[in-house]
């Protein structure tokens, strides 16, 4: 196998979803910035190419909103073969946006590219910080409850058909959401995208919160989906950790960050299942969601220790070829070809097996990064692959598997934050 080859096929599709200050995180099927494909594409980045990296950090935060929120896409420029774009989420402000937002790795993400070059990073550090900070309490302010976090919308998740939403999904009444062409299935196998049925209700809860003027009041009060989304959680408690680590090298005020963590690493234990297993809530209904899903190995990777999903990590890792599938081979709606419901996202397991070998689980972090670099030697950067046979699935030339090849999964990556 020619790694070298690899690297630089890596760097090349970074360069090549470069829009001028943003990467896309693939061409035609995702034609504008997402928020923490971004972050993933500015560490990739921060392996060759600093400056850069953080021109993919500004670039994000110019969609940020006066609330503080960090939208899940902004559409600099308009771009086709994308739906819902910018006259559907109707947001009053340039760069357009949506109007939600999406999983906070940032924080997590910049704390490495500052740690590549201190020197470089020190005045973009300073720069950034406040915004993050910003957004960390819009967080704190609308989203947490009995210290979980709560989505508004699946596709906040970023994890969009998981299983988590399942019943939560099956509440909300479609009907009025009219005629609407999906562009997605026009690039992709319809087979390894979410059904009508969710996009019926993907669409119908943007229109709600739409015309709540994307109030988060309004939305908390009459909104149609509220989840305690577990991923979520663990990746907003392991941000906080690293913003405090931030704010202590800058010299900043630590005492609200650390009453934060206090909260969440409280608030962890409300989304643990006695069904065995960490888990999302409805928060509507107040009922576990009862699914095993590849975010609630993100346990380790949050900081909270005590290994509670390590027996099942085990056993799912010794059921599939390829780990960690999205979905747990055993329930009965696992599939190993539609989006989040089966299959294996490689910044999934970056996240997994980074957290898993800071906690001393050396060889399950190494299994995870062995079969990661597999699948992608064999196949290339796709979007996803089945846990099965590893064959590729969704959109190809990905930059965040791109940049986790760079950053974690290849033979000559730090392997780490
Ligand atoms: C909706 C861009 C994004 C990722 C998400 C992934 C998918 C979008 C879509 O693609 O979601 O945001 O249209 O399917 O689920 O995690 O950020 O790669």
């Amino acid at each position: 196998m020619n790694f070298d080859k690899i690297d630089r096929e890596a760097r090349k599709i970074l360069r090549r979803n470069d829009r001028g200050g943003y990467t896309v995180p693939t061409a035609g099927l995702y034609p504008y910035q997402w928020n923490w494909d971004s972050c993933f594409a500015a560490w990739g980045f921060s392996t060759f190419d600093v400056k850069r990296a953080w021109f993919e950090i500004h670039t994000l935060f110019t969609g940020q909103w006066d609330n503080g929120m960090l939208p899940h896409i902004i559409f600099h420029k308009r771009a086709d073969g994308y739906f819902p774009g910018p006259d559907v989420w109707d947001v009053p402000r340039v760069p357009h946006t949506s109007g939600i937002s999406q999983p906070p790795v940032a924080a997590t993400m910049i704390r490495s590219i500052y740690e590549a070059d201190k020197r470089y990073g020190r005045v973009h550090m300073e720069l950034i910080y406040g915004r993050l900070v910003s957004w960390h309490r819009w967080f704190i302010k609308n989203r947490m409850e009995r210290g979980m976090i709560a989505i508004t919308h699946p596709w906040e998740s970023g994890r969009d058909n998981a299983r988590d939403w399942d019943k939560a999904m099956a509440n909300i009444d479609p009907t009025g959401v009219g005629e609407y062409h999906r562009r997605d299935t026009d690039h992709v196998d319809p087979e390894m995208r979410p059904k009508k049925e969710d996009y019926d209700r993907y669409l119908k809860i943007v229109y709600h919160n739409r015309d709540c003027g994307w109030n988060e009041e309004r939305i908390a009060k009459t909104g149609l989906f509220r989840v305690a989304d577990v991923g979520i959680t663990f990746i907003f408690l392991r941000a906080c950790r690293d913003l405090l680590h931030i704010a202590l090298e800058l010299d900043h005020e630590t005492a609200e960050i650390e009453g934060w963590i206090k909260d969440l690493e409280a608030g962890v234990e409300n989304h643990w299942n006695p069904k065995g297993f960490y888990d999302s809530v409805d928060l509507k209904t107040g009922e576990f969601t009862d699914s095993l899903s590849s975010a609630s190995f993100f346990e380790w990777y949050s900081g909270m220790s005590g290994d509670r999903m390590l027996g099942h990590l085990n056993r799912i890792l010794d059921e599939v070829k390829f780990g960690v599938p999205s979905n747990d081979p055993e329930d009965e709606h696992f599939n190993p070809k539609r989006y989040w419901r089966g299959p294996v996202w490689g910044m999934v397991n970056t996240l997994i097996g980074i957290g898993l070998d800071e906690q001393g689980h050396i060889k399950t972090a190494e299994r995870l990064r062995k079969e990661t670099q597999e699948l992608i030697a064999e196949h290339g950067f796709y979007e996803y692959f089945s846990p099965l046979d590893g064959a590729p699935e969704g959109g190809d030339v990905f930059t965040w598997t791109a940049a986790i090849w760079l950053t974690w999964a290849g033979p000559h990556a730090k392997g780490r934050f």
